[in-house]
């Protein structure tokens, strides 16, 4: 089980280094790396810092660009249409120099506030919250749904329902991300019984809907945390720029309001501005961050973390882990080693892995699925942004082929933008209906 030898809290606080195992080195920020400058000064040589929350800190605080994430680089091998602002840029490791890309991680907000002419909103309409969630939704599937809706009609007007039309169907739903078997299964659902028929489209696509819908309301589950565990240790995990830590922080906001007590774990040593990312979501949400300076050792920090929590009985620990690309192996190494090590502690932990998908990506969500699978034990996943550009088939593909639960989507930067998945909206949104009342 646990191990008990260890110090108290405040011994752990001031005193020794975290036992990180002997076994595999430590892994260092790379060479060629700059800004350790800015690190070093924050926190002695190696026992881990933890922050006090402060719940009461100003909640907008700004983050400067590369703290929101403005050093996202694409990822490797992700099909083409990156975010707007990051085309042309390298693919990137953790290990890279930061800063090389501005895109648009700032929320439009303060210079929407600097405009001269505060134009009179036409409608200031009742229930934003709910309208805005549909909304949104909507309107980050809307690229699929349209393309998928504009060959619905195509297909499906004043035609014949024969073969041919089926197969086009069914290649329209595979370039929609939603893999074959399930292209397959939505094209013989649309063509049963209707053969030498006609079907109107609006029809195909209620058929569309409930199809996506069958297939994935086994995953949308909600992410459940086992009161026996205390604290219930959550792993982070993803490629670069995924959103990790954003979605910890939305996770810290949601335990909160539970009444829980949280504590984070900047797992992510590689860049001081990811330490300090995770440190602005602490104060935001009153929640204690654990971090130790850039370049430590993952693994020992996340040992001494849980170590931290268990001993003030925190109810929810929430490790970050820095992004790596699922095919490079030495990374993938290094989160191995987080697992174990914090299994020294608590051969139950980590009680979640959170892969984290960014929507955008396309066809790549798939071997990263696999590849954090085999590494970390993905327990299940989450998507964000389906507010933009999403390639949103793909959550159906990787449904049928991996039936890990979905815990929730994301559809903003903001601290409230992270929903439980729901099956129906999901299906019917990109299916191009209007939402289910
Ligand atoms: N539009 C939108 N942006 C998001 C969402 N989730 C995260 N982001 C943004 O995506 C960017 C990257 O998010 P991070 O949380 O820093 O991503 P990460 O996975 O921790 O990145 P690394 O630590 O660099 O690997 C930030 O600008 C976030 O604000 C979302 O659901 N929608
Ligand atoms: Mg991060």
């Amino acid at each position: 089980m646990s191990d008990n030898t260890k110090p108290g809290w405040f011994g752990r606080l001031f005193g020794r280094r975290g036992e990180a195992p002997a076994e595999a080195p430590p892994v260092t920020p790379s060479e060629g790396e700059p800004d350790y400058a800015t690190a070093a000064e924050s926190a002695p040589p190696a026992a881990p810092t933890v922050t006090e929350a402060s719940p009461d800190t100003a909640p907008e605080r700004d983050l400067p660009p590369e703290l929101a994430g403005a050093d996202l680089q694409p990822i490797e091998g992700a099909p083409e249409e990156p975010p707007a602002g990051t085309a042309g840029q390298p693919p990137a490791t953790p290990t890279e120099p930061e800063g090389a890309v501005a895109p648009e991680a700032e929320p439009p907000a303060a210079s929407a506030l600097a405009e001269p002419e505060p134009e009179p909103e036409p409608e200031p309409e009742a229930p934003a919250e709910k309208r805005g969630w549909w909304s949104r939704l909507t309107g980050g599937l809307r690229r699929t749904s349209s393309a998928l809706s504009e060959r619905v009609t195509g297909l499906f007007t004043k035609r014949k329902l024969d073969a041919t039309t089926l197969e086009e169907l069914e290649d329209a739903l595979i370039q929609a991300d939603f893999g074959v078997e399930t292209a397959m299964r939505i094209s013989e659902a649309v063509g049963k019984g209707r053969y030498e028929k006609g079907i109107a489209p609006d029809e195909v696509r209620a058929i569309l809907a409930t199809e996506v819908e069958r297939a994935l309301e086994p995953v949308a589950r909600p992410l459940a945390l086992d009161p026996g565990a205390k604290p219930f240790v959550l792993l982070m995990v993803g490629v670069n720029g995924a959103g990790k830590t954003t979605t910890i922080g939305k996770l810290a906001q949601k335990f909160r309001a539970q009444g829980r007590s949280v504590m984070l774990a900047a797992g992510d040593t590689f860049r001081a501005a990811a330490i300090e990312q995770l440190k602005v979501w602490g104060e935001r949400t009153g929640a204690p961050v654990v971090t130790r300076p850039q370049g430590a050792d993952a693994a020992g920090l996340a040992f001494d973390a849980l170590q931290a929590a268990r001993e003030s009985g925190t109810d929810v620990l929430m490790i970050d882990t820095a992004g790596r690309l699922q095919n490079k192996a030495g990374l993938m190494a290094e989160l191995e080693k987080i697992v174990r090590v914090i299994r020294k502690l608590d051969e139950s932990a980590p009680h979640a892995v959170l892969l984290v998908l960014d929507a955008t990506v396309g066809q790549n969500a798939i071997s990263q699925v696999e590849l954090f699978q085999k590494t970390a034990g993905v327990t299940g996943l989450v998507m964000t942004k389906l507010d933009g550009t999403a390639r949103g088939g793909i959550l159906v593909a990787l449904a049928a082929k991996f039936g890990l639960p979905v815990h929730f989507i994301g559809v903003g930067e903001g601290v409230d933008d992270l929903e439980p998945f729901t099956a129906r909206d999901f299906a019917r949104a990109i299916a191009g209906l209007e939402k289910d009342t």
